[in-house]
């Protein structure tokens, strides 16, 4: 009796582990010897997936602090709203002019945090502060959770993909480079690099 439980219990973690593989996707991004500083901050992700892709339960924040957007690149999946957040002494403003995901947020000081929420797929929308030209990021609208931010050297990993065909895209602010027709295995580590050029 102890043996034959001992077996089911085997077949069903051995079925559990086969239907629900997931996989990781490693790889980098490389470029001319002369745009080394776009490496960093290129998102890698995947255009579509099958299921539901939900905003994640705590929103994520874009800070302004010492002038800067951080961070400077934000991929989030359609429906999740961004806090941003000032963190410096002097009045920031949060406003995106582009279509898809046109807000302004007007000047507030430090410690406030104002929210807008991002609805359209495929929205790659710049955030801009009117009292610093020179503050630049952008927000990146996907379909799903499965995208990651390169580090900078260009390193990325996509956690927890599920198995099957894909196509993978790059989005950078300055550069570009072709999607690549993937196939995720059941299990294990697929390696994709990319090289960015104008
Ligand atoms: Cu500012």
């Amino acid at each position: 009796m102890e043996r034959t439980i001992k077996l089911i219990s085997f077949i069903v973690v051995l079925t559990f582990s086969v239907q629900y593989g997931y996989s990781q996707i490693t790889g980098k991004v490389s470029t001319d010897a002369g745009k080394v500083k776009y490496r960093a901050n290129t998102i890698i992700y995947i255009e579509k997936a099958v299921g539901i892709f939900k905003p994640p339960p705590k929103n994520p924040h874009m800070d302004q602090k010492n002038l800067t957007f951080v961070p400077r690149v934000l991929p989030i999946v359609a429906g999740t709203t961004v806090d941003f957040v000032n963190s410096d002494d002097v009045l920031h403003n949060v406003f995106c002019p582009d279509a898809c995901a046109k807000f302004d947020l007007g000047k507030y000081p430090k410690g406030v945090v104002k929210s807008h929420k991002y609805e359209k797929v495929g929205c790659q929308s710049v955030v801009l502060c009117n009292v610093h030209p020179e503050m630049e990021a952008y927000v990146i609208v996907l379909q799903n959770s499965y995208y990651a931010v390169t580090d900078a050297d260009g390193n990325f990993k996509i956690s927890n993909v599920p198995p099957g065909n894909y196509v993978l895209m790059v989005w950078n602010e300055k550069l570009q480079a072709p999607n690549q027709n993937i196939s995720v295995p059941a299990s294990g580590t697929l390696s994709v690099n990319f090289t960015l050029s104008k």
